[in-house]
């Protein structure tokens, strides 16, 4: 792989052979060895030495080297293992975290054979998706851990808006939901999983599921919709899970440093809750209908139940209801 040749290839129309062997300090026959691999790799280009190459399209895969080179940020996704398939990447991460791997570290898969939510509910991860877990090891108390639900969804938010102008809403906890003339779906979910003591984390594993250009089984037509049908053309998987890391470790850094109101701010902006509105928050052993009011400092869902009492809710599934 050259991720140079790449490079010169992607930011120009047309260039001749000799302009790229100039560049890249090597004769035309080695040149034309690299665009060979290249076309065997799946890139398509065009072309031939007189002619002039021309990158028409890259493969659908996160490729290491050029994954490396566009990657802007200082900790996150500097250790990254690539799997081609896992079974879940947040049980190979959380392997990881308790052999001490660095904060930062991410595992990424291009498919998922075992992929799970929350309480072990499958999560449909099939070639073309964002499947990934990053090692996190937050210096505050175990208690705070789901704020890293919220501030997550605030920063892949933010990301895919700038990828793909794609307006996404937030709904608590860990959704990321699109509004479509169907109604509301799911592009996104995260998960938090920790190891603790009483009052330090050892390692948070954060997995982050995102539709891009994957297929989705028929049973999900109805909750869930990948970006590539929002946007009407497949995505550069690579440059937006490099833009998603970016985001990701400058909101944990936001968090971390300086508390969760900045990032309250952003998540409000983006929720589908409002206050006032009728929910129904169900857990496996209790459902509850309520009004919503607000998302606390904790990031708990703050409801006012029928008779008036206020509750903090820590977990559950939240339906919006009339
Ligand atoms: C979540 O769970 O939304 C968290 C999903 C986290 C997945 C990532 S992928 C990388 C890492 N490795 C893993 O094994 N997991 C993490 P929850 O809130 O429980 O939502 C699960 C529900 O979402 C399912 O019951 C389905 O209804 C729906 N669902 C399943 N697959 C989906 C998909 N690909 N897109 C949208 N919705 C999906």
């Amino acid at each position: 792989m050259s991720p140079e040749l790449v490079s010169l290839l992607s930011d120009v129309r047309r260039v001749s052979g000799e302009t790229l062997a100039k560049k890249l300090g090597i004769s035309r026959q080695a040149l034309h060895k690299q665009i060979l691999n290249l076309r065997e790799k799946g890139y398509v280009i065009e072309g031939q030495t007189k002619a002039g190459y021309k990158l028409c399209s890259k493969p659908d895969r996160i490729l290491l080297q050029e994954f490396m080179q566009g990657l802007k940020t200082k900790r996150f996704g500097k250790n990254i293992v690539l799997n081609e398939k896992a079974a879940s990447t947040q049980e190979e991460a959380k392997i990881l975290a308790e052999k001490g791997l660095s904060e930062g570290t991410v595992v990424f898969a291009e498919e998922q054979t075992a992929g799970h939510g929350r309480l072990g509910r499958t999560w449909e991860s099939a070639k073309g998706g964002l499947w990934f877990s990053i090692i996190l090891r937050p210096p505050f108390l175990p208690q705070k851990a789901p704020l890293l639900a919220l501030a997550s969804s605030v920063a892949i938010a933010k990301a895919i808006e700038q990828s793909s102008k794609i307006n996404c809403r937030l709904k608590w906890p860990n959704d990321i939901l699109v509004e479509t003339e169907n109604g509301f779906r799911k592009i996104c979910g995260s998960l938090v999983e920790m190891s603790s003591e009483t009052d330090k984390i050892r390692w948070v594993v954060l997995g982050i599921g995102i539709d891009v250009n994957n297929k989705l089984p028929k049973s999900l037509e109805d909750i869930a919709v990948t970006l590539k049908d929002l946007h009407g053309a497949p995505l550069d998987r690579s440059a937006l899970l490099q833009r998603i890391l970016k985001s990701l470790e400058t909101v944990y850094d936001v968090l971390v440093q300086r508390g969760f109101d900045e990032v309250k701010k952003e998540y409000r902006k983006r929720s589908v809750l409002k206050r006032g509105q009728n929910v129904l928050l169900s857990n496996p052993s209790s459902k509850v209908n309520g009004k919503f009011l607000y998302v606390d400092n904790d990031g708990s869902l703050v409801l006012s139940l029928e008779g008036g009492k206020i509750q903090n809710f820590f977990a559950g599934d939240v339906t919006l209801s009339n």
